[in-house]
């Protein structure tokens, strides 16, 4: 059956609120990439609509390793809330899907992101860079989706955690990076596999905010997309991420 974009928003928010999977929307109702943003947008109107707070916005699909990994070779963005900060208290597997874990470089934003950044001035938008875990969790059944479903979808966003921040000056391409479980070493890569260099993706996120009539705030982190693989989590799992000259970032699941 077809649904309007306002039942798809509010069955994903739903989706995600009770850790269910459904159907892949483009299955039933096909939508193009203009419709799957305004459903993102919808949906995270609900989630503001609960009380929660933007607190920034992420990358997807900027290393060949995700790409390869999900079948989906197009940067997209999606929305990052309050609620999504992963606390001290660790991650709850059963408040959602079935979560992955992706080591991510993050930036913080210090001049309004609303027009188009080169390489060239992009540290004039930035005053922080971190190391960070973020946690994906698809509402789709079996983690499948096209590129719509998934930008619907608010990009797979499920949680994140940033580690120290640094000034901008401080070296962000070259930076090594580990994914630990449990005492071993799961994935790793350089945050080059980024677009080349992660401030890039700072470049990209300008392209999309001009073609899609956003902003982004002063004070909004922003996720650079994960250079490498993301990682299923499992009960009691043990949770770091080390970055080159960038600290580390850890957490557990419950
Ligand atoms: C979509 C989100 C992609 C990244 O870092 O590339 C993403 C997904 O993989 O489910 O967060
Ligand atoms: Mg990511």
């Amino acid at each position: 059956m077809k649904q309007t974009l306002a039942q798809i928003a509010e069955l994903l928010d739903n989706a995600a609120s009770t850790g269910t999977a459904v159907d892949q929307i483009s299955k039933s109702t096909p939508i193009n990439l203009k419709e799957s943003y305004a459903i993102q947008a919808l949906s995270i109107d609900r989630r503001l609509g609960r009380g929660e707070k933007m607190t920034g916005y992420k990358l997807g699909f900027t290393s060949k390793a995700k790409m390869e990994q999900m079948g989906v070779h197009d940067v997209i963005w999606g929305r990052l809330t309050d609620q999504m900060e992963i606390t001290d208290q660790g991650i709850n597997l059963e408040a959602g899907v079935h979560p992955r874990i992706e080591p991510e470089i993050a930036f913080r934003v210090k001049k309004k992101i609303d027009s188009l950044i080169s390489q060239e001035n992009v540290l004039d938008y930035i005053d922080g860079i971190a190391g960070a875990l973020e946690m994906i969790d698809s509402r789709y059944e079996n983690f499948k989706f096209s590129l719509e479903d998934v930008i619907a979808d608010n990009c797979s966003s499920s949680g994140y955690l940033i580690g120290p921040w640094h000034t901008p000056d401080i070296q962000c391409n070259h930076v090594g990076i580990q994914l630990i479980i449990n005492g071993e070493i799961v994935q790793s890569g350089s945050s080059n596999a980024i677009l080349g260099n992660p401030l890039e993706s700072i470049v990209e996120a300008s392209k999309m905010m001009v073609k899609y009539k956003h902003s982004i705030p002063v004070g909004s982190i922003i996720l650079a997309g994960a250079a490498t693989s993301a990682v299923f989590l499992k009960a009691g799992d043990k949770i770091q991420a080390t970055f080159d000259h960038l600290g580390s970032v850890s957490t557990f699941v419950k």
